[in-house]
């Protein structure tokens, strides 16, 4: 089995999605200025602040009850492979044992010049403004600048977690896609690749998306009550 998340199951964590009306990220903010590597050129104060503020938001986040049944399903199962478009770390904190991040992790920024990684505090330090400016800090080896360690538009996604996704999408007798919108490429095009390997697909979402008249099942609503549910009824304890 393949199990794909999006935004949408960290949602009932107080993690903000990107698309949903009126709660969504870009809602309120310029993707272009914040999640483009133009952005950080441009203004490395600004998207560096705002990724501060994101980084310290999932830090105070738990797990909620759909990240938990995900760890749970991986018990049950012959072999499950989890791939996240999600920047937080919530499914491993849930207990999931390995999660293929395809757009980056928010808690390992690392430097734009040499690509070495830069420690984060463990400690959850208060939670700045989320306009709040703040110079990105300088890499410990070479004295680059340091990025946050996610995939902005534009560019590739990491090779390996990658390749491996989408060998799982066309080899999965089932593919379960939580809580993503569809939109963002190449990521969503593996929802497409199991529907034509033949796979059951199960959607879970609150709202439609474009792939509702594609996959053999919609199950429309709350992640944090639809996994619970799914796979108690699906897989019972023995
Ligand atoms: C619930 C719920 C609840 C709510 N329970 N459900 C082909 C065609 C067109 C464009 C492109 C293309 N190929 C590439 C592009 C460009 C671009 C792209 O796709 N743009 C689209 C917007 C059209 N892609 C890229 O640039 C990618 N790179 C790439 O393709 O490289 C090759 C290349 C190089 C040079 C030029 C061209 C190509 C990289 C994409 C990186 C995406 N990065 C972001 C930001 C990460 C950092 C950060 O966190 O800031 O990743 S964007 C943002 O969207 C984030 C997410 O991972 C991603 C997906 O969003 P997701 O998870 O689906 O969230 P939402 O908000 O969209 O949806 C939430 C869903 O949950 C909704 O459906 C709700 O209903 C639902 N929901 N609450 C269940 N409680
Ligand atoms: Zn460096």
């Amino acid at each position: 089995m393949m199990v794909f998340t999006g935004a949408g199951v960290s949602a009932e964590s107080g993690v903000p999605t990107f698309r949903d009306a009126l709660t969504g990220l870009w809602e309120k903010f310029d993707p272009e200025a914040l999640a483009t590597p133009q952005g950080f050129e441009r203004d490395p104060a600004l998207v560096w602040g705002w990724y501060e503020w994101r980084r310290i938001l999932v830090q105070r986040a738990e797990p909620n009850p759909a990240h938990c049944a995900i760890a749970a399903l991986a018990g049950k199962l012959a072999r499950l492979t989890l791939v996240t478009q999600n920047v937080d770390d919530l499914h491993e904190r849930a207990g999931s044992p390995r999660v293929l991040h395809l757009h980056g992790r928010i808690g390992r920024p690392y430097c734009a010049a040499c690509g070495g990684e830069y420690p984060t505090p463990r400690e959850a330090p208060p939670l700045p403004a989320s306009g709040k400016r703040i110079e990105p800090p300088r890499c410990h080896r070479c004295g680059g600048r340091v990025r946050p360690g996610v995939v902005w538009f534009g560019e590739s996604l990491p090779r390996g977690p990658w390749e491996e996704a989408v060998e799982a999408a066309h080899g999965c007798d089932a593919f379960l896609c939580v809580g993503t919108s569809s939109i963002v490429e190449p990521a969503a095009g593996l929802t497409r690749a199991a529907i034509a390997a033949g796979s059951v697909t199960i959607q879970v979402n609150t709202d439609r998306t474009y792939l509702d008249e594609a996959v053999t099942l919609n199950l429309r609503g709350p992640a944090a009550r639809m996994l619970p549910q799914l796979v108690d009824q699906v897989w019972p304890e023995t």
